[in-house]
């Protein structure tokens, strides 16, 4: 084993808190049944796609007999998507659970994702192996990937494998998609009577998997922990040295969640919401504009330095440079990308592009930095198409912002001066030790999950809710998965789908930040989180997201 740290050592010993209504012990563990649902849309499509598994209730665990049918339980586990903190503890709690019900029960651990499944690669657990991972962050414990099982195919290899070595169900712990297609599976299995379960657990530093069922994620508290204390951090920096602007790209691939409630957490000066620039049809020359107003404004005082977060997906968001992108793709689509790669210079593709591009994309493309206009070119994906998650957005704004404040310099308007400095934060915050909040949420998720397969459920999602309230307030349940799903468009094809949750502009956190955030970017109205901390007064340590807290209006 690799050499310990005193932060690991220490958090070995955490016991994470579990809703009071589970910590009865396992006899005294009953389940009450609710109302039957309908999907959040598009009812008659869903239930015909899921005839087996639809209109089921919704169900809470409460103190009571624990009259489930015993039975030797062979359970699989995976972890699909990108890493999240907590998910050690979604896997440890399930374990406990499984073991407490009967020792005899088996935890399997299907490695790298969904394709673990697929290749029958896995491990069993014990003791001694869950021990190493208790509150620890990362998901080397089994590892993940992306490979989506969404193919009849793949579902009956899956059968297969679970058959193979008696798999009476299997945990899926990821987002939206990998939940998605949790509950196809569920369908698959139930249509074909295999006997075999499934169950989902929701996770994704991004947020976005969130609706009435689904407070939040797991992972969204430490990440937005972690990059609020660098951020923190930093903006300690700007206001001593007093020099800098930073611009600071958080993670989030499509939503704003992060940056959100980053920005509610430390008070930037600026922060781009993607949601309001597509409400807004925002170009890319009003946003570094409305940038541009705070840094002038703030230079004009002899304040030369401050802080823009700037979510990752951002530039999808603008309406102009979608098109530009679209255009792009289109330009080089099929033989046409040789022709390109085979001009023998830079400027001979600049006047390549000129040709091919519309007047409005080429005015959109003539802005862009020259190193952002060749990585639109250059860097593609296997499909052609362009990488927009590779954009350093970034860069490309702190770039407009520049030119503008050299037009205001020139006309008079603008006295300061400007030095901008580039972050990315994204990897930093994935695999963190979980917060209190994310351990206890986490092994409650795993822990809920076990009673939900010891009772039968199939298709249902590991509910634990109420989660603004101290974790003995919390609420253990499930809910079946079809409930949150609605039919979208999808590569050219109607799909049933869980909703991503986008940040809601009608929405509290949103409405919190709208009427502060122009004294925000006029003045130095910094707070510093400080480090993500595990032993200190209650109050500090176990409470969760701004987001939440206002959400709930607290
Ligand atoms: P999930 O949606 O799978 O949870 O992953 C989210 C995320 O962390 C995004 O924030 C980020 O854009 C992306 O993964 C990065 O993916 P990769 O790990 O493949 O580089």
């Amino acid at each position: 084993m690799n050499k310990l740290s005193p932060l690991q050592k220490v958090r070995y010993t955490y016991v994470p808190k579990l809703p009071k209504m589970l910590r009865n012990g396992i006899l005294e563990i009953s389940v009450k049944e609710g109302e039957e649902t309908t999907s959040v849309r598009d009812q008659l499509k869903i239930k015909e796609l899921f005839p087996n598994t639809y209109g089921k209730k919704e169900i809470v665990f409460e103190k009571g007999n624990n009259t489930s049918t015993p039975k030797k339980q062979i359970v699989g586990v995976i972890l699909s998507g990108g890493q999240a903190p907590g998910g050690h503890n979604v896997v440890s709690g399930l374990y406990d659970a499984l073991k407490a019900t009967n020792k005899e029960n088996e935890l399997y651990g299907f490695k790298n994702g969904p394709s673990g499944l697929i290749n029958d690669d896995f491990i069993i657990f014990t003791d001694e192996y869950i021990d190493q991972f208790r509150n620890t962050g990362g998901f080397d414990i089994i590892g993940s990937g992306r490979t989506k099982l969404e193919s009849v195919e793949q579902f009956a290899l899956v059968e297969k494998v679970c058959h193979k070595h008696g798999i009476t169900a299997l945990v899926i712990i990821g987002g939206d998609d990998s939940n998605t297609n949790a509950a196809v599976l569920a369908e698959y299995f139930a249509a074909n009577n295999s006997n075999i379960q499934v169950i989902g657990c929701p996770k994704t530093i991004d947020g976005d998997l969130k609706n009435e069922d689904i407070e939040c994620s797991f992972g969204f508290d430490t990440a937005t922990k972690t990059y609020s204390e660098l951020i923190g951090n930093i903006q300690r920096d700007a206001n001593s040295a007093k020099k800098y602007w930073h611009f600071i790209k958080v993670m989030g691939r499509s939503a704003s969640h992060v940056a959100l409630e980053c920005a509610l957490k430390c008070q930037p000066n600026i922060c781009l919401i993607s949601e309001e620039v597509a409400a807004k049809k925002m170009s890319l020359s009003q946003i570094a504009n409305y940038i541009a107003d705070s840094v002038e404004y703030r230079g004009n005082k002899g304040m030369n330095f401050g802080v823009a977060i700037i979510p990752e997906g951002v530039v999808e968001f603008v309406p102009e440079f979608s098109s530009l992108i679209h255009e792009i793709n289109e330009l080089l689509a099929g033989s046409k990308a040789d022709s390109f790669n085979a001009l023998a210079n830079w400027k001979e593709k600049y006047n390549f592009i000129e040709k091919g591009l519309s007047k409005e994309s080429m005015e959109v493309f003539k802005i862009l930095p020259e190193s952002i206009q060749q990585q639109l070119f250059l860097e593609r994906d296997p499909h052609g198409n362009v990488q927009v998650s590779l954009i350093e957005s970034e860069k490309l704004f702190s770039s407009i912002v520049k030119d503008i404040l050299e037009t205001r310099k020139a006309n008079g308007t603008y006295k300061g001066k400007f030095n901008a400095l580039h972050h990315f934060f994204g990897y930093e915050g994935r695999c963190a030790f979980p917060s209190n909040f994310d351990a206890d949420y986490c092994y409650s998720l795993g822990y809920n999950a076990f009673m939900l397969i010891q009772y039968g459920y199939n298709g249902y999602l590991s509910k634990v809710s109420n989660l603004s309230k101290p974790a003995d307030e919390w609420i253990a349940g499930g809910m079946p998965i079809t409930k949150m799903m609605n039919i979208e468009r999808r590569h050219g094809e109607d799909k049933p789908v869980i909703k991503k949750a986008l940040v809601e502009l009608e929405g509290k956190p949103f409405k919190y930040f709208e009427a502060h955030r122009d004294v925000w970017s006029k003045e130095t109205a910094y707070t510093y989180p400080g480090a993500v901390q595990y032993y200190g007064p209650s109050e500090i340590c176990d409470i969760t997201t701004e987001t939440l807290a206002l959400e709930k209006g607290e």
